[in-house]
Order: structure tokens, then sequence, then C-alpha cells
């Protein structure tokens, strides 16, 4: 395995956050291969880490007063053994080839684990749609989806949302693939509830991952009531954990955006919430706006000369990152420890670094990985594959219900496949065994393609 990662660097020595996720992951495998020597002789990891295929394309497109930019889009397709390609797309100026391809990779796994059957990809695009008017965003999507529409389909790749791309975006994605191929499909997840969409779906990661915390609580005999919990975020995934926490009777602290973060004392309640929906999804305002709003609340501004980020610094019982990834360093695990903080439970993809997560694990505070706390999101994408093949869809009960089944699932799988290798209570390598163990029994019995 190190030979794995050793190649991984030597192919592509600037794709730290792929090889972040790749160390992450082999780091809690070796006892499956050791046991399994048939992983090794059919070189199931190298496999593993190299994508089926990756494509990157040319966005051209015009702003509104006519200037023209070029962006660069990505899909990459990495793993297909357990179905068709599934994840979502990001539209940020950070994305590149490095990030996709951690995203792809950590799709794979998160997908394995949700129980349905999606392989797992994961696209985007360099592109900013901060400031950009509607008709901007419109054309944009159209512009990406005049390449994007040749390599997907509802039997081959389904493209959803994530970071930037929400439902006005899936809209005016959907709307063209339709156009360009002339068929009415289920090519893409989170779509609206009158041409296709699933309810639950907008909530779906969001409460996936408090689903995943309180499932992680019983075990221990305890509940969410009367927890107080740190929230970074404030977009679909920070939202919809911030709701179901408060449903679930705990008090919501903090939320955060790239120019800072607020932190309500009084908990940011059910109205309090809806402000924030609003400011965001509609008026897409910065999250600073609460403290004008109300004015007990703080507003801190973000520092990152800091090395550090103060939001992890105030008391709590739970801490739940759902911004971005290696959004919560070494600093700040020791900061949230201090303040009292015994569960961390990741609504981002990869948010904590390996530094975070190693003294989180020394620390005995309990943690809830990526992969599996936020597969809530895609697996309601899953249903709604499923209602869209059968043409009918499901009341908001049947979905949250499956949901809730599904969360409670992968975590009872995660403390088995940790307590198969005697690592009993290790949510890290029971996510990483489990996910791992039925993308590599599928490829076995494939056969070397
Ligand atoms: P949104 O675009 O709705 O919200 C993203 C939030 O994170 C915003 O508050 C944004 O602030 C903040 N953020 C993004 N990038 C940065 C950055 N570089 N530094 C600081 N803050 C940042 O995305 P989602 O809520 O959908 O996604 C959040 C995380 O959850 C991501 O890691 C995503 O991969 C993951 N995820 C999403 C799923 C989904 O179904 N949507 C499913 C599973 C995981 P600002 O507006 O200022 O940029
Ligand atoms: O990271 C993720 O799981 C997502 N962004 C959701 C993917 C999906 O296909 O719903």
């Amino acid at each position: 395995m190190d030979e794995v990662l050793a190649t991984i660097l030597r192919r592509d020595p600037e794709q730290r956050e792929f090889h972040q996720a790749v160390g992450e992951l082999l780091a809690t495998i070796r006892p499956v291969l050791d046991r399994h020597p048939e992983y090794r002789r059919h070189a199931v990891v190298e496999r593993l880490v190299e994508p089926e295929r990756m494509i990157m394309f040319r966005v051209p497109w015009m702003d509104d007063q006519g200037a023209i930019h070029v962006n660069r889009g990505y899909r990459v397709e990495m793993n297909s053994a357990i179905g068709p390609y599934k994840g979502g797309l990001r539209f940020h100026p950070s994305v590149n080839l490095s990030i996709i391809k951690f995203l792809a990779f950590e799709q794979v796994f998160k997908n394995s684990l949700t129980t349905l059957a999606m392989g797992g990809a994961k696209g985007g695009a360099d592109f900013d749609p901060k400031g950009r008017s509607d008709a901007e965003i419109m054309r944009f999507c159209q512009a990406f989806m005049a390449e994007l529409f040749r390599h997907i389909g509802e039997d081959t790749d389904v493209p959803a949302g994530d970071i930037g791309v929400g439902a006005r975006e899936i809209g005016y994605l959907f709307g063209m693939y339709k156009k360009l191929q002339n068929k009415f499909t289920g090519v893409l997840t989170g779509k609206g509830l009158a041409w296709g969409g699933s309810l639950i779906r907008p909530e779906a990661t969001g409460y996936g991952v408090v689903y995943f915390t309180a499932a992680m609580l019983a075990h221990r005999g305890e509940t969410l009531a009367g927890k107080r919990c740190l929230v970074s975020g404030s977009g679909n995934v920070a939202q919809f954990v911030a709701e179901k926490i408060v449903q679930m009777g705990g008090t919501v602290l903090s939320l955060s955006d790239s120019s800072g973060h607020i932190y309500d004392e009084e908990g940011i309640d059910a109205s309090k919430l809806e402000f924030i929906k609003t400011l965001k999804n509609i008026h897409r305002g910065r999250i600073g706006e609460y403290s004008e709003r109300y004015p007990h609340a703080l507003y801190v501004a973000a520092n990152p000369t800091l090395g550090w980020n103060p939001l992890w610094r105030y008391p709590a019982d739970c801490a739940l990152p759902a911004a971005t990834q290696n959004e919560l360093n070494l600093a700040d695990a020791q900061h949230l420890a201090a303040a009292g903080v015994r569960l961390v439970c990741e609504g981002a993809n990869m948010p904590s670094t390996p530094e975070a997560i190693a003294f989180f694990r020394d620390q005995g505070i309990l943690f809830g990985p990526a992969k599996a706390a936020n597969a809530g999101g895609v697996a309601v994408s899953g249903l709604e594959m499923a209602q869209d093949a059968m043409r009918i869809s499901w009341s908001r009960e049947e979905v949250e219900g499956r949901l809730r089944a599904i969360m409670h699932t992968i975590h009872r799988t995660c403390l088995e496949a940790a307590a198969a290798y005697g690592l009993e209570g290790d949510y890290l390598a029971g996510a990483n065994i489990a996910g791992f163990v039925k993308v590599a029994d599928a490829m076995l019995d494939q056969g070397l393609v």
C-alpha cells in the first residue's frame, strides 16, 4: 500500500487533496487486505485509485456586459462496480482536478455504504457564482451542459448538486440536457418536485448527518436533547443540519460562510433559521447580516492569517463542520476539546485534517466520518432515481422514513465492520472497511475491466 501511495504521488505530485483522501482510506483497510490476499492479487487498490474515466472540458460563456469568460469543467467517473456513476457537481473558484478526484474517490465508498446501487463520480467547474446574475448562472449552466450531456445519462452517470450547485443550477442544467437529448429522464438528482424531483432531497444530507449523530449518541445511551452544537457553513447541508438539531431538541450556537461566522448564545431557533434560509437561498446574502437582524448575536469576520477558526472555540457538546474540506485543523481540534466538545460529526466532505482526526481519536472524542455521516444526501438521490424509474413519487413520510432507516443501517454497518477487525467503536475504520469491501468484491466478480 505504501507503493500505491508512492505511485499516486509520483504520477500526480500536486494532487494534495486526492493524496489525503486515499491516504486516509489506506490507513484503515490494511487489516482487510491482510485477511483477504485476493484483493492484493487482483490489484483492487491500484485499480480503485485510478479513475475509470476523467473528462475535462472548456466552458466558454458570456457575462451580462458581453465579456467572454472561459472556465474549466470536470467530470471524474471514478468507479462503476456497483452501479452507474453518481455524485455531485461543484462550482467554486478553488475547483481543480485534485479536489474533484478526492471527492469522486470519497463518493465511491460513501455510495457503497448507502445500500443502494450507485458507483462514484464528481464534477464541477472553477466558476465563481458569487455576485453573478440569474441570467449569467443560466448561461454558465447551459454552456457547461453543452459538453457534459454527451457523457451522462440515467443509466450511465447521474450528477447532482454540491457547493455552488443547488436547485436553481440543477434546473438550468436539466433544461439544457433535455433540449440537447430530446429526452425527459432522471439524468440529474435534486430536481424540482414538478419535474421528477424527490421530497426531502434538499433536506436529506443535513437531516442524515443529524440522524447519524443521534445514532452515535444513542449507542452511548445519550440523546441530542439539550446538547449545544457548533455548526459551520450556512449552505444546503448546514441549514438542514441546524433544522434537524433544533427539531431533536438540541441548540445550534453558530453558522458561518467564507466571510465569517455568527455566534448566537440563545440558540438559532426555527424562526431564525427561516431568516437564514431566505437570506442565503433567495437574497444570496452574507451570514453577517444575521447580527444586523438579531443584534444580540456576535459576528466575527474570517481571519485566515490566524491559522485556526475562532468558531471552534465556544463551549459546546458537539461540533458539525458543514462547509468545506480541511476547514478544521489540529489547532481547531484542540480548541474543541478544551471547549468541552465530546462528539464531532462531519457534514462536509473531508472537513477535518488528518492531524485533527488523529487528535480526536487519541482523545476518545466520538468521530463520525463524512463518508458515513453525510451519505443521506446521495442516498435520497438514489431514492429519487428509483422514483424517476418508476415514474411515481413517494410522500414526505415515506422518503424521510427510508432516509432515517438508511442512516441507522450505515451506523450499524460501521460498528459491525469495525468490530469484525477488533476495532470496536471506530466509525472511521468501520466506514472505510464496509465501503471498501462491497466495491472490492464487486470488482472481483466482474473481472479485470
Ligand atoms: P453550499 O454551496 O450550499 O454551501 C457551502 C457553504 O460552505 C457556504 O456557507 C460557503 O460559504 C461555505 N464554504 C464553501 N467553500 C468555502 C471555503 N473555501 N471556505 C469557507 N467556507 C466555504 O454547499 P453544500 O452545503 O451543499 O456543501 C457543503 C459541504 O457538504 C461540502 O463539503 C459538500 O461537498 C458537502 N456535501 C454536500 C452534499 C449535498 O447534498 N449538497 C452531500 C454531501 C456532502 P460561501 O457562500 O461564503 O462560499
Ligand atoms: O457529496 C455528496 O454526496 C453530494 N454532493 C451529493 C451527491 C448526489 O449525487 O446526491
